[in-house]
């Protein structure tokens, strides 16, 4: 069965953590809103599950998975589902959980970046709250960004399986998911990241490995991978960049 992705068509944005799981499994799949239309597809899809009148268990929001179906929402809960699946997660439930609480704070570092540049309003524009943005972007760079990096490096350290991985001794998706927040924060900030391998060096190791995966070097390479952009979760807004200490 071909697994069905939703998400925007034109950013890496959430959906991005799911699709890497996909790529290093060389799993089946569409990414429905980048589509064609004659076959059903494009963003349309997508409004057409949402706002359906009839489906049961309709999503608020992309990204969503479809299995048949089943329809999934949330990138962690979608991973969650396809871990075990396209084997990225441990055998043992009681360890998939732990990998999802991994998941769950990147959800909540992802939730954290994208307020840097939206502090007020989702619907309102960048533009719209610069002030505000600044503002909040500086109590990220300064005191969230190295709580959740620093907090990610020392469960690397404390892996007893050794620091390669974030759980166990084998590749998980988180460890994928880990890699994008890395390209994503140095994308977003190229001054306040500029050291960011010297201080995280085992996340850095994990980036360098992940890049290097076959399934995910050729996927990076692919015009699948779209470019990050300012419509995206990371952001590029020089006024909002500062060198850190
Ligand atoms: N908690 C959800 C967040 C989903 C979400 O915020 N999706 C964004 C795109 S990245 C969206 O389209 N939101 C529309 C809305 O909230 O109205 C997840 O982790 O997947």
């Amino acid at each position: 069965m071909t697994y069905e992705l939703y998400y925007w068509d034109s950013i890496q944005g959430r959906g991005e953590f799911v699709r890497l799981a996909l790529e290093q499994a060389g799993a089946d799949y569409i990414d429905v809103s980048r589509g064609p239309e004659s076959k059903g597809q494009g963003v349309g899809a997508m409004f057409a599950v949402m706002e359906s009148k009839s489906l049961p268990d309709i999503p608020l929001a992309p990204p969503f998975l479809r299995d048949g179906d089943l329809i999934i929402s949330h990138v962690a809960n979608i991973l969650m589902y396809l871990g075990p699946k396209l084997g990225l997660a441990p055998e043992d439930q009681a360890e998939r959980h732990i990998l999802n609480g991994l998941q769950l704070t990147i959800t909540d570092l992802v939730a954290e970046v994208h307020d840097t540049h939206h502090p007020i309003a989702v619907s309102k524009y960048y533009e719209e709250q610069r002030q505000e943005a600044k503002a909040r972007t500086a109590e990220f760079l300064d005191n969230r960004m190295p709580k959740f990096l620093g907090y990610f490096e020392r469960v690397l350290r404390q892996n007893p399986h050794g620091p390669a991985h974030i759980f166990g001794d084998r590749l998980t998706y988180v460890d994928l998911s880990l890699f994008q927040i890395h390209e994503g924060l140095r994308y977003a900030f190229p001054r306040a990241t500029a050291h960011l391998d010297e201080r995280y060096p085992h996340l850095a190791a994990l980036r360098g490995a992940v890049m290097t995966l076959p399934n995910i070097a050729r996927y990076l390479a692919s015009d699948r991978r779209i470019p990050f952009n300012e419509n995206g979760i990371f952001r590029h807004y020089p006024e909002l960049d500062k060198e850190m200490d």
